[in-house]
């Protein structure tokens, strides 16, 4: 354990990095690669992060493996071997573990380390960063690569605390087939991506299910099913002008099927043609060209509410399964090819939580408004405290001794998603303000870190001035996503998480970028190749001198 050291303008080394995932694996070897020192520091025991922790049945991604992956080496895109178009939990955890491993960044690594406290020290500009191990760290660049997802809110029912029986949430599942649901009776709280992928597993083994559901979501088919040889082959003969390709598009990656009409030149007839080849393709949510347009987007919800109504035998079951309340779009959609089905099971059951609320959690299982229905086991699919909630688990103080709290108790502000002004020389990738969840968080991982680390290369090259976002550019950036999140069908009339809104009490901020992944990109280096116009320099600090702020 290292004690904490007074002052002495020595950083302990160029660059900490917190979090393992995509973001933080790279961020790890881009430091390296650039002759930086670097300490990460990991929560958990192992690489991951996302992947790492929310190891429930059924877990598995929905952007393709084509997609979802790292490009910035050409060995490991030639090397590794997905065996699904959509990759499950524990392949992607391999395959995050086979990354780290390759980039030699492992050992860098302090597992089972959390990251409670990170302090800017006016004085000698540098960051100074405690751990849940006693030991301080201070450097002259900090990386949060701690993911948008990976702070669990904690369930909002009265109760939790008192039931007798099994209790997990997915966010955190033991591993190693530890939990045992045979002949079980389940109940499941929750129909996000995560309930509606867990599901289904969970009905292949339980005696009962019940599934708790406070609003119904959108579910489509999966991509998941064995590679394509001949996209593999193409992925690899090139990795890097698959690497520039994807940073051309608005979502960060090549979708394997669009239509190519626009609905607004489309008849009655052609639209509806438009939207069955659209289902059969598997491609629904991007069925025109001019998706994104309210008119198109209602055709696409009402389309996909008829699919989902069909699969499902019940009529009042099939009725409360689907979401009439937003646009498909409006929060994050789910994907599966067995969710809807599953309802179709003897043992399987649907509570509509609107009609008959959860009243409390009772030691024998969950009281409604209408029943009390005995459970063994109660599994919490609800959720997390999207984007700022794991910036606030960490206690955060920049210029001033100002908390990341106070700067943010409006709701998130940053500039290109990645710097906030008062806290310099952070970067914050994967946060709020960026592409994030509506792009692919892979090419958003190396995007930023790139970014990041250009910005630290310039920085060096400048003698090393401290770099915050000026506040005229975060009220810019903060116009920006406004401005096209109120082009996005739903996005600001649809309670999620994007905004806020699925925790009581949160700051509602629509806090996702969706001018798309090309002109964020651009807009990013833009800064970067200008010598940063649109934030403020800070000289290094000299003995006897405070730091001057001048405009980049
Ligand atoms: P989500 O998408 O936030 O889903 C959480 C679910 O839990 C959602 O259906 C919530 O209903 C429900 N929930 C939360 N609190 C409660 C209470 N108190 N009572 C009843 N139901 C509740 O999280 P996921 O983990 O499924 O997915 C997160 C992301 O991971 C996903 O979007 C993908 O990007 C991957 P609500 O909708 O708030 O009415």
């Amino acid at each position: 354990m290292m004690e904490h050291q007074p002052p002495t303008g020595q950083p302990d080394c160029d660059v900490v990095v917190v979090g393992s995932g995509f973001a933080g694996i790279y961020a790890l070897w881009q430091a390296r690669q650039r002759g930086l020192s670097v300490r990460g520091f990991e929560r958990g025991s192992d690489v991951g992060g996302t992947w790492y922790w929310n190891a429930y049945p059924g877990a598995r991604c929905d952007v393709e493996s084509y997609n979802y992956a790292y490009f910035f080496s050409d060995d490991i895109v030639r090397d590794w071997n997905w065996s699904d178009a959509c990759a499950g939990q524990a392949e992607i955890q391999r395959y995050l573990r086979f990354v780290a491993e390759r980039c030699e960044v492992v050992k860098d690594i302090a597992f089972n380390t959390q990251v409670l406290s990170a302090r800017f020290e006016e004085d000698t500009g540098l960051w100074s960063i405690r751990t849940s191990t006693g030991e301080t760290v201070r450097c002259r660049y900090a990386v949060l690569a701690i993911g948008a997802l990976s702070d669990p809110k904690a369930p909002d029912i009265p109760g939790v605390a008192d039931f007798a029986g099994e209790a997990y949430f997915t966010s955190s599942w033991p591993k190693h087939g530890t939990v045992d649901l045979h002949g079980k009776r389940v109940g499941v709280i929750g129909t996000g991506s995560s309930g509606v992928q867990v599901v289904p597993e969970i009905a292949k083994v339980a005696a009962e299910v019940y599934v708790f559901q406070r609003t119904a979501n959108y579910v489509t088919p999966t991509r998941a099913g064995p590679m394509d040889p001949k996209l593999v082959a193409a992925l690899r003969e090139d990795p890097q002008a698959v690497r520039r390709a994807f940073r051309e598009t608005y979502g960060g990656h090549v979708p394997q099927g669009m239509g190519d009409e626009r609905f607004l030149e489309l008849d009655a007839a052609g639209r509806e043609r438009a939207l069955q080849e659209a289902w059969d393709g598997n491609y629904i949510g991007l069925a025109f060209r001019d998706a994104y347009l309210p008119e198109a987007n209602a055709a696409i919800s009402d389309f996909i509410r008829g699919q989902m109504q069909a699969q499902v035998t019940d009529p009042w079951t099939a009725e409360h399964l689907v979401p009439w309340d937003h646009p498909y779009g409006g929060k994050r959609p789910c994907q599966s090819d067995v969710y809807l089905q599953t309802f179709n099971q003897p043992h399987v059951r649907l509570i509509a939580l609107p009609e008959t609320p959860i009243e409390q959690i009772v030691p024998e299982g969950i009281r409604t408004t209408a029943e009390t229905i005995p459970l063994d086991v109660i599994v919490y699919a609800t959720g997390f405290d999207a984007i700022s909630g794991p910036v606030f688990a960490i206690d955060i103080a920049g210029i001033g001794g100002c908390s990341m709290k106070d700067a943010w108790a409006d709701g998130p502000a940053n500039y290109l998603g990645t710097m906030v002004h008062g806290f310099p020389n952070l970067f914050l990738p994967s946060s709020a303000m960026s592409p994030s969840v509506l792009s692919n968080m892979a090419t958003l991982a190396e995007q930023q870190v790139d970014f990041i680390f250009d910005t630290v290369g310039w920085l060096d090259a400048h003698g090393r001035p401290r770099l915050q976002p000026s506040p005229a550019s975060q009220e810019h950036w903060r116009e920006e996503t406004l401005r096209f999140a109120q082009r996005r069908p739903g996005a600001l009339t649809t309670k999620s998480w994007y905004s806020g809104a699925n925790i009581p009490g949160k700051a509602r901020v629509f806090m996702v970028y969706c001018g798309g992944f090309k002109r964020y990109h651009e807009t990013c280096y833009r800064e970067l190749e200008n010598g940063f116009p649109g934030y403020e320099l800070m000289a290094s600090p000299q003995p006897g001198r405070g730091i001057q702020a001048h405009g980049g």
